[in-house]
């Protein structure tokens, strides 16, 4: 069902404290740092235009449709835990009031829209740099910025002139990969996004219910079986995480935000591709008053997640970040509550 959007986008910012980076959401760390402090960089330099985005924009890759998914009682969790520090138990009756949801990850295409229509600023621009994957960096660039590793998780690159448009550094571009979700963005961003659609944020509860498909206890979206019929039904890390990347899905990186549909919903990429923003607080006692460092669930795992080593592709699995932050691993998609109609 597609569902059109009208509504005009207002974000202020603020302080930018922290942006967490995460091994496929599994460990994080933070860095303190204020937004006065950030590096700067001349975005003229390198061919790299100044504007919101130079990369053609087409309908071809906006994808915005949306499922409905009926109110009612649906089970979440899991009792039989992974990482039981997560919460990913019990396994619970909740209710849910009917909703859309988007049958796709925000793409690029999409999110490229968003920004010329409103001249958004996305945190990660406004800070100057994000975290990248080591192997989607040079030689050059990884010596370049070795210095600037998240020490827990050394896979991890803060690079300078990383955001949305650039996701590994200022001399990438998304202009061959429209049609993959957007990354670098923050909970801000993610939200200020649905708010410009016309939809929000899904809760946590929304997004587990849309991933189980209408089925109960399973791990994933299609069942318990990892690949049924020895087919890959989702994009994750084949191999021996985090060195060796084989790639047996037919994705190192990011997919397209239509490649592996994974349930009888027709949602797709819900676990695996990119991790996913939902508009619940981990620790609902957290600190109100600083909003950026409120941590915000995410769900689903990424093309970096490997059962050995960050076995969250399930959909009872959850993990979070602080909402200022952001990474190469890390979209959204929006929901909408069917009263919100028009
Ligand atoms: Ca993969
Ligand atoms: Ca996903």
């Amino acid at each position: 069902m597609y569902i059109k959007c009208c509504i005009f986008v207002l974000v202020l910012f603020k302080n930018y404290l922290n942006i967490i980076a995460s091994e496929c959401g599994c460990g994080e760390t933070s860095r303190s740092k204020s937004i006065e402090d950030a590096p700067t960089f001349d975005s003229t330099q390198n061919g790299i235009s100044n504007g919101y985005c130079t990369a053609p924009i087409t309908t071809d890759f906006v994808h915005d449709e949306m499922v409905q998914i009926s109110g009612g009682d649906y089970l979440v969790g899991t009792n039989e835990p992974i990482f039981e520090s997560d919460q990913e138990s019990p396994e619970r009756s909740i209710h849910v009031n009917g909703y859309f949801i988007d049958k796709y990850e925000v793409s690029n295409a999409e999110f490229s829209q968003f920004i010329q229509a409103t001249n958004y600023l996305t945190y990660s621009e406004k800070f100057g740099d994000s975290f990248v994957f080591q192997a989607q960096l040079t030689p050059t660039q990884q010596n370049l910025y070795k210095d600037s590793r998240v020490a827990s998780v050394p896979w991890w690159y803060k690079v300078n002139g990383t955001s949305w448009k650039h996701p590994e550094g200022v001399d990438s571009s998304i202009g061959d990969r429209l049609d993959h979700p957007v990354v670098h963005v923050s909970w801000f961003d993610a939200s200020a996004f649905c708010k410009w659609k016309g939809k929000r944020l899904p809760t946590e509860f929304e997004w587990e219910v849309a991933c189980r498909g209408g089925k109960n206890q399973k791990l994933y979206p299609w069942g318990n079986k990892l690949q049924p019929g020895d087919k890959h039904w989702l994009n994750i890390w084949q191999g021996a995480f985090p060195n060796d990347n084989t790639g047996e899905d037919g994705f190192t990186s990011t997919c397209p935000i239509n490649r592996f549909k994974q349930n009888d919903y027709d949602l797709y990429n819900m676990v695996g591709n990119v991790w996913e923003w939902t508009d619940t607080k981990w620790n609902e006692s957290g600190d109100e008053e600083d909003l950026e460092t409120v941590e915000r669930v995410k769900k689903g795992g990424s093309y970096l997640c490997h059962k050995s080593y960050c076995y969250r592709y399930r959909c009872a699995a959850r993990s979070s970040n602080t909402a200022d932050s952001s990474a190469g691993n890390l979209g959204f998609r929006c929901a909408k509550s069917i009263n919100q109609l028009d």
